[in-house]
């Protein structure tokens, strides 16, 4: 591995972008009392943060923004200023044809040019497609045509640009962002060594050093990896239902061969990360990556399975119950997000299927969502948010579609004689 350069300091690092990414970043720098310059284009989210507050739900974020923000070590600011380091974490979607979108990358790069400066170190963190890293050297070049760049003047460049994907898992931010390896890939090995010596600030795993094109690969390749295995269980749990089987006791026993680990099926796969990297992989390379096409079609399509169920489910009771109307069945959704105990609604599959249910059932659909105070715009009309107690007593059909810790601890009496459609397999009928 390289030794870090000697000369290097950075007394003042920048963020672009304070999201989910972002605002545990800044406020991990600045907890080592470095001067951090946050930046986004949010006009609220800047005010927010400056009075120590967030706009996110991550656990202990609060705690350490607060404290950073009062010590002077942490300010929010809508214009980049001059800084050391400049930590790209701005959001890479993908557009319409599943193309990934540089956008907000480019907007950033836009932004920090003016105030770079000789020995000023780059780090792209978003995930994002292979050459990307280049790219944003082109774009900076082009912009500053009075400082030289690594891509074209190698180690003897006023500036150094690497990649250094987060990998942090959504819960687990501020663990995780301090004691993850992380991979590093510099356009040059020198930009790869500035690039550890800065997170070595507060990171305690070990540092990878690589090229930034297998940096971008390596974080694509990790969350393909996981999409690819949670379509194997969202597949096997529809064949398991069609056959009768229990998936999650299938699981389980499986899982006690020392050589198999299959992940949990689920609703679908959601969340800004799983259910969008691997078109980076896929979008470019068509004819070479069937398998995790076919895993993005598998999970994609698990919501529609949910909804087809349902349906049936509907049919059944009104066949049983002669007298009864599809308006006298109230459907209860447990969970709005994309994944347990966080409050983050982005592209989740218990969503778009409590927006699918709300549009097609003509009685009362009540969702509950302990990390919500109120329900996005588009369900406001449609959907009732009520506590857990309360709609479980209205309930006719139930589904669990997110295992919040707070729906663990609901005991089978509340809703044993209920239809119950589990998606998460946390609750058992006595
Ligand atoms: N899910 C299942 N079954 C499982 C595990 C997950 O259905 O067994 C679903 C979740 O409910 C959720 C989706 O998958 O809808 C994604 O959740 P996740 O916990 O797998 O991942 P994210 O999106 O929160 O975070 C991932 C992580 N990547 C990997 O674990 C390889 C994280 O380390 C990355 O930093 C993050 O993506 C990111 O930012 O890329």
């Amino acid at each position: 591995m390289l030794e870090p350069l000697k000369n290097q300091t950075f007394q003042r690092v920048s963020i672009i972008g304070l999201g989910y990414i972002g605002l545990p970043t800044a406020a991990m720098f600045a907890s080592r009392k470095v001067t951090v310059i946050g930046v986004d284009i949010n006009p609220e989210t800047i005010d927010i943060i400056n009075r120590g507050e967030i706009h996110i739900v991550e656990p202990e974020l609060d705690i350490v923004v607060r404290a950073v923000v009062t010590e002077g070590y942490l300010k929010a600011t809508l214009k980049p200023e001059p800084a050391d380091a400049f930590l790209i974490t701005v959001p890479t979607p993908f557009k319409e044809d599943h193309q990934p979108d540089l956008g907000y990358i480019q907007s950033a790069c836009k932004a920090i040019a003016p105030v770079l400066k000789k020995g000023d170190l780059i780090i792209l963190e978003s995930t994002s497609p292979v050459g990307a890293t280049e790219q944003v050297d082109s774009w900076l070049a082009k912009a500053r045509p009075d400082l030289t760049f690594p891509q074209v003047h190698g180690e003897t460049s006023d500036i150094r640009i690497a990649h250094c994907p987060e990998r942090v898992l959504p819960g687990h931010v501020l663990r995780e962002l301090v004691q993850n390896d992380r991979v590093i890939g510099g356009i040059t090995p020198k930009c790869s060594a500035a690039a550890v010596q800065l997170y070595k600030m507060f990171v305690e795993g070990e540092c990878f050093i690589t090229n930034a094109r297998t940096a971008e690969m390596c974080k694509l390749t990790e969350n393909s990896f996981r999409d690819v295995n949670i379509a194997f269980a969202n597949e096997l749990s529809m064949i398991c239902d069609k056959l009768d089987i229990n998936v999650w006791e299938l699981i389980r026993l499986a899982n006690r061969h020392p050589r198999v680990n299959i992940l949990q099926p689920g609703p679908g796969v959601g969340g800004h990360c799983i259910a969008v990297d691997p078109w980076f992989i896929i979008s470019p390379n068509p004819a070479e990556s069937n398998l995790m096409r076919t895993a993005r079609e598998v999970n994609d399509y698990k919501p529609l399975w949910v909804i087809t169920k349902l349906k049936k489910e509907i049919a059944s009771y009104l066949t049983d119950m002669s007298q009864k109307k599809a308006e006298d069945i109230t459907i209860v959704c447990f969970g709005l997000t994309f994944k347990p105990n966080i409050d983050d609604l982005r592209e989740s599959p218990a969503l778009e299927i409590v927006e699918k249910i709300a549009k097609f059932h003509t009685g009362p659909v009540i969702a509950v969502e302990p990390h919500l105070h109120q329900l996005p715009t588009n369900l406001r009309n449609l959907v009732q948010l009520r506590d857990a107690d309360e709609a479980l007593s209205e309930a006719t059909i139930i589904l669990m579609l997110v295992d919040h810790q707070q729906f663990k601890l609901v005991t089978a009496e509340k809703y044993d004689t209920k239809i119950l459609m589990d998606l998460r397999g946390i609750w058992q009928k006595e």
